[in-house]
């Protein structure tokens, strides 16, 4: 039988044991809690990860922005012509500090490149949900400006959403009156019961002024905007759209480097009784204009018979990569003009969509032109999204091929292909229908 001091030896054993046991557990668990730490760092050493997300660092950047960032962000709102964000609304403090690394080649090749949206403040959430899209997609990683447009001014309560969630600088812009309003040679009493027939015939936004406006503004004004003179190409992004794949590359240099100077991701006709004389006003000028259009152009896509007549193919506008020397050039610059004299903004309901897309076809060498394949995009009701699986996967698409327009009876796309001998997408013949 064990002796009562044997037993107290025991128990003092058995409780150093324990402890031992103890120091190990934590000992472990110190160990696995480093190598995750070590993990995540060197994942954060890959440039497309070394950004830190706006939103995700916001509360320490917000910080951070007097010291670092609000320099170059209060820069594009110093200007009171042009509008801006409070230093105190830039959490995008890292981006901007982000933007002088010149060790990470995202930041250090980019070009003069900005988004431009136009909008209206009632419009926030709607636009603050495209600009998700974008940032999540492709800026999040280089951080271009983003350029906002209005014809009144932009409230604070807007500027300061808008610049919580934009990785680049944001610069906001107050339309010029001369730009958004009858020009003198308009007679609006011809235009507003040009309006009324309009309504009367149930054609979409016949009877809005506001819109007439905006179109003749997108068509002609936009890249004039003081705020847009800095800049060699722009991506228009509108409320309410989505993009559905990773853009995995300098977008915008992309273009550059490849010469091309108008992207687009859906084309399909116009509505013909918002146009009844746009072609014959366009084929005037050009009759009295052979100079301006381009050698090798794109008018077979726009005309099925040779530019006695125009099919209505436009390249949807409400996403638009392109080179804004397109619409400055002397050719676009008098033919806007010329549409602008003859009143169809008014006295009908020409769109930015077919304006841009018949210059961008009579005046640039169609190899110009580019179709996205790899974007994915949404703008009530159409969707792009790539057909071919590999894209999808490669590029981490998230949409229904079978909800894709390009390749459908409607879409003007086929034919864009066939002309410009381009191949067609694996597959493409399952999503016609
Ligand atoms: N500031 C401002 N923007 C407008 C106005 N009307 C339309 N927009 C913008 O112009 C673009 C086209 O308008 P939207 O309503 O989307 O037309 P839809 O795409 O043809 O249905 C969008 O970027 C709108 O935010 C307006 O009256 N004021
Ligand atoms: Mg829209």
């Amino acid at each position: 039988m064990a002796s009562p001091r044997s037993n107290a030896r025991l128990v003092r054993f058995a409780i150093f044991a324990l402890v031992l046991i103890f120091c190990g557990y934590v000992l472990t668990k110190g160990s696995s809690f480093e190598a995750s730490t070590a993990n995540v760092a060197k994942t954060n050493t890959a440039p497309a990860q070394a950004i830190p997300k706006n939103d995700a660092g916001a509360a320490g950047a917000a910080g951070a922005a007097g010291a670092a960032g609000a320099g170059s962000v209060q820069k594009s709102s110093g200007s009171a012509a042009v509008g801006g964000a409070p230093a105190a609304a830039a959490p995008a403090a890292p981006a901007v500090e982000a933007q002088n690394d010149a060790s990470n080649p995202n930041l250090a090749n980019k070009i003069k490149a900005t988004f431009v949206t136009l909008v209206r403040n009632s419009d926030k959430n709607n636009i603050l949900s495209s600009i998700r899209h974008v940032e999540d997609r492709f800026n999040k990683n280089y951080h271009y400006d983003w350029v906002f447009l209005n014809d009144e001014e932009f409230t604070d309560e807007f500027k300061n959403a808008i610049s919580a969630v934009v990785s680049g600088k944001t610069k906001f812009g107050l339309i010029p009156k001369e730009h958004w309003s009858y020009p003198e040679w308009i007679d609006k009493e011809k235009a507003a019961l040009a309006r009324e027939q309009m309504v009367q015939k149930k054609v979409i936004y016949g009877g809005s002024e506001s819109y007439r406006h905006m179109c003749r503004f997108e068509s002609g004004f936009f890249y004039r905007h003081p705020l847009m003179q800095e800049y060699e190409y722009y991506w228009r992004v509108e409320p309410d759209v989505k993009i559905f794949c990773d853009i995995d590359y300098d977008i915008f240099k992309w273009m550059k480097d490849n010469d091309k100077w108008y992207g687009w991701t859906i084309s399909l006709p116009e509505y013909k009784e918002t146009i009844p004389t746009l072609w014959e006003t366009t084929k005037k000028f050009m009759d009295e204009n052979p100079q301006y259009i381009a050698k090798d152009n794109n008018l077979a896509w726009i005309s099925d018979d040779n530019g006695k007549t125009y099919n209505g193919c436009h390249f949807w506008s409400n996403f638009e990569i392109a080179k804004l020397d397109l619409w400055r050039g002397e050719a676009y610059t008098k033919y806007f003009d010329y549409l602008d004299k003859a009143g169809g903004f008014f006295y009908e309901r020409w769109g930015d969509a077919p304006v841009h897309s018949i210059g961008a076809s009579l005046f640039i060498p169609k190899d110009k032109l580019h179709f996205f394949t790899d974007v994915g995009y949404w703008h009530v009701p159409f969707h792009n999204c790539p057909v071919d699986e590999e894209t999808r996967f490669k590029k981490k698409c998230v949409c229904e091929p079978k909800d894709d327009f390009t390749w459908r009876g409607y879409s003007c796309t086929p034919k864009y292909f066939t002309l410009h001998g381009l191949k067609r997408p694996k597959g493409w013949e399952n999503f016609t229908g």
